[in-house]
């Protein structure tokens, strides 16, 4: 697998990423932009693609007619502006009547629900043009254990997965694990659990994993051991790109701002493996601070832009006979000094 070079790279971002600054325990403070808005400011920073949730797009209450219609729209105006859809994910966290769940509730009218929301986000998507579904199974897990049975969560995980594979012949499921949050502990906490269980849905072949730096993190993993681990199984098929400073809250802080060094370790595997050389998106994940102004809302996001393209360009140029020489030697604090003073800028 050859190297991937800087144009192999695109990147996305969710409408989500720009936001009001409200969090558990304050309002907002920054006016709304409208999608129109938001996709412009995307546009200028150099991103090419657009995540969605279904109802970034189309309201749930709509009908099937008017899904189509708005879903259209939608289309055009991304056609219009030269974006494009990368993954559109059902979000399944939000209803009441998800609130134990949409895969896992103990209400099989609530799974039901979970089900034709997952399937609209198929209709979603073949509109928009793009093949990829992301599952982040927000409330699938409880906040005390004897609430449900894992063996029969583990099965309905692997049966939502399947209804939508057999909904459509075409779409591809990425799951995108996180251990906690808003759950106390989720089922399938990490990638290593959902790839196990892509291998017993009814098509693994269109059964991957979008892998998230932050949800990484807080399961206490390394994200570029988690990317390497999803590469060699072919099934890194997306990343949500941040940073996180220890085991708190989710933060999706801009990429690489609370360790530089965690950080050029996930694009150096991303480069090293050709990422990008079959569609994969640099997607992003990251939350302004509360503090920021509005006018200066987007500086996550393209500060997080910057750092990446910077490392890619460490990744591509650092002196790979040095390090190997090193690796050779076995002088792992050789080593440890050469990456450092790389990332210093006083190689
Ligand atoms: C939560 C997340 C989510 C997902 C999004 C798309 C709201 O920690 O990361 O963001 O990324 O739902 O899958
Ligand atoms: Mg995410």
């Amino acid at each position: 697998m050859p190297f991937s070079t800087l144009e192999d790279f695109h990147f996305s971002a969710g409408p989500w990423n720009i936001h009001t600054g409200a969090d558990p325990f304050g309002p907002e403070v920054r006016d709304d932009r409208d999608f129109a808005a938001k996709l412009k400011m995307l546009k200028d920073l150099g991103f090419d693609y657009v995540q969605f949730h279904d109802d970034d797009v189309v309201p749930d209450s709509a009908s099937q007619a008017e899904l189509e219609q708005i879903a259209g729209d939608m289309r055009k105006l991304l056609d219009s502006e030269g974006m494009t859809a990368e993954f559109v994910a059902p979000r399944i966290w939000e209803d009441p009547r998800t609130i134990d769940g949409a895969i896992t509730s103990n209400d099989p009218a609530e799974r039901a629900y979970g089900i034709r929301r997952g399937k609209r986000s198929v209709d979603i998507a073949n509109i928009l043009g793009c093949d990829r579904i992301v599952l982040w199974p927000a409330r699938e897990g409880t906040y005390i254990r004897e609430a449900k049975d894992a063996v029969a969560a583990s099965q309905q995980l692997c049966d939502f997965a399947n209804a939508l594979l057999e909904y459509d012949p075409k779409i591809r499921l990425l799951g995108e694990m996180k251990p906690n949050e808003p759950m106390d502990l989720m089922y399938l906490p990490t990638t290593g659990h959902f790839l196990a269980l892509v291998y017993k849905t009814v098509d693994p072949d269109r059964v991957g994993v979008l892998i998230e730096s932050a949800h990484a993190i807080l399961a206490g993993l390394d994200p570029a051991d988690e990317m390497a681990y999803a590469l060699w199984h072919g099934k890194l098929w997306g990343v949500h790109l941040n940073d996180q400073n220890g085991l708190k809250f989710d933060q999706d802080k801009a990429f690489g701002t609370a360790n530089l060094r965690r950080a050029f370790n996930q694009v150096d595997v991303l480069v090293r493996n050709g990422y990008g050389q079959n569609g994969e998106i640099i997607g992003l994940d990251v939350k302004a601070m509360r503090t920021q102004k509005f006018d200066r809302a987007h500086m996550h996001l393209k500060n997080s832009k910057d750092v990446f393209l910077a490392l890619a360009d460490l990744a591509l140029s650092i002196d790979r006979s040095e390090w190997q020489a090193l690796r050779d030697a076995r002088d792992y604090e050789g080593l440890d000094a050469f990456i450092m003073k790389q990332l210093m800028g006083r190689a």
